[in-house]
C-alpha cells in the first residue's frame, strides 16, 4: 500500500492522488498541512514540501518525481506518452503547470479558501483581483494556445501534465475563479472535458464529500 503524505486540496498532492487514481494503485492518505507538519518530517519530504510518499520500495517527495517513479514501476495506463517529443511536452507542460499556473491559482485560493475558511482571516482582495488581471491574461492565454478542439494538453490519453494544469483550475474555481470562455475558448472547453473524465469527476466528489463533513 502507498501511503501520500498530504491533504488532497494540495494541488500537488492532488495530482499525485490522481496519477495513483489513473493507475489503480492502492493508497491511503495521511493528511499532512504545510502549516502543521509532523515532528521529523523532514525525513519524509527533506524539502519539508506536501505530497510525499513512502511504499514498500522508496520514501519519495516531490509530485514530478513521485509522477515519473510511478509510470515507471507501474507502466500500465502511462501516465506520460511514449515518443520523446510527446513526452517532452508532457513533462514541459506538467512543469509549466506547477510554476506558472499554480502561480495563478495558488494565490487566489490561499486568499479566499485558505485565509478566510482555515486561518479565520479576511481575504486580500485586492491581491486576488491583481493576480486575475495582470498574472492570469500570460498563463491562460499560454494555456489556450497549446490546446486544440479535442483531446488533453498532451494528446489524447490523459498524461501528468493534465493532471497538474487540472489540479490548479479546481482549486481557483473552488475560490471562485473560473476560466473566462469567451478570453480563452479553447482552455475553458478543455476544463470541460478534462472534469467531466471519470478520473477527475471521481476526484472532484471525493473532494466535496470531504469539504461538506
Ligand atoms: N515542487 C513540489 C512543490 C510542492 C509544494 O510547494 N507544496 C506546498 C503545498 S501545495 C507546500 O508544501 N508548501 C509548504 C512549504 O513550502 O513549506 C512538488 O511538485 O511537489
Amino acid at each position: 500500500m502507498t501511503t501520500v503524505y498530504g491533504i488532497p486540496l494540495s494541488p500537488f498532492a492532488r495530482k499525485v492522488i490522481l496519477a495513483l487514481e489513473a493507475k489503480g494503485i492502492e493508497y491511503t492518505v495521511n493528511p499532512v498541512t504545510p502549516m502543521d507538519k509532523p515532528e521529523g518530517f523532514e525525513e519524509i519530504s527533506p524539502l519539508g514540501k506536501i505530497p510525499a510518499i513512502k511504499d514498500d520500495m522508496v520514501t519519495l517527495a516531490d509530485s514530478s518525481v513521485i509522477c515519473e517513479y510511478l509510470d515507471q514501476r507501474y507502466p500500465e495506463t502511462p501516465i506520460y506518452p511514449e515518443g520523446l517529443l510527446e513526452r517532452t511536452r508532457a513533462r514541459w507542460l506538467e512543469e509549466y503547470a506547477d510554476t506558472a499556473v499554480i502561480g495563478v491559482a495558488g494565490p487566489i485560493f490561499f486568499e479566499r479558501v485558505v485565509k478566510t475558511k482555515l486561518m479565520g482571516q479576511e481575504a486580500d482582495e485586492a491581491r486576488v483581483q491583481e493576480v486575475i488581471s495582470e498574472e492570469m491574461p500570460k498563463v491562460y492565454g499560454y494555456l489556450n494556445d497549446q490546446l486544440g478542439d479535442t483531446g488533453f494538453l498532451a494528446g489524447d490519453s490523459l498524461t501528468a501534465a493534465d493532471f497538474s494544469v487540472g489540479s490548479s483550475l479546481i482549486n481557483a474555481m473552488y475560490a471562485g475563479v473560473d476560466v473566462d470562455a469567451a478570453q480563452w475558448p479553447k482552455l475553458a472547453a478543455y476544463k470541460d472535458r478534462l472534469f467531466a473524465t471519470e478520473l477527475f469527476s471521481h476526484r472532484l466528489a471525493a473532494d466535496k464529500a470531504m469539504m461538506t463533513v
